[in-house]
């Protein structure tokens, strides 16, 4: 399969959560789902010197985007009024990433997202479109309009998106 054309920058990104996951230590046979999430946190801290963990299962990225793990069998907290959010599972459930700024594309894979997206609830005022970088050229896949979701982006679209662009609303 051809690999995704990224500027080297992701790609160097990309190269450090996959050492930090490489990296990862031998883990205790039981922990606690808090434990679990944290353990989560630390890994994506570890590929992202700059963010920071900014609540229980949440780590917040240099440039503003809000990455959200709730624990197994539970759902992440409302997409905040004004963002919109991918999910990685339908239904909005699974890791929750947010954003809530326009006007520029934004890379899905130096969140560690890429390949994930399986649904989307836009909460601002932007319109946001979603593409696929794997493919060349790249595929315009779904449409994000202001104040609407999908529970499901369906299965042709289902784990491809790996960037957006933001028009500002
Ligand atoms: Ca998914």
């Amino acid at each position: 399969m051809r690999p995704p054309k990224l500027p080297r920058t992701l790609a160097v990104a990309a190269l450090a959560v996959a050492a930090a996951m490489v990296a990862a230590p031998a883990q205790a046979a039981t922990r606690t789902p808090q434990a679990e999430v944290q353990r989560q946190v630390d890994r994506v801290l570890a590929g992202h010197p700059d963010a920071r963990q900014s609540a229980p299962g949440t780590v917040t990225f240099a440039g503003g985007a809000i990455l959200e793990i709730p624990e197994a069998g539970t759902m992440a907290t409302a997409c905040t009024a004004g963002w919109y959010c991918f999910y990685a599972d339908n239904d909005f459930g699974g890791r929750k990433l947010s954003f809530h700024d326009c006007g520029l594309t934004q890379y899905l894979t130096n969140y560690g997202f890429g390949n994930q997206t399986s649904s989307w609830r836009n909460t601002s005022v932007n319109t946001v479109y979603a593409d696929d970088n794997n493919t060349q050229p790249p595929t315009q896949m779904w449409t994000e309009e202001p104040k609407s979701e999908a529970a499901a982006v369906g299965a042709t679209f289902d784990n491809r998106a790996d960037s957006f662009y933001t028009a500002c609303g």
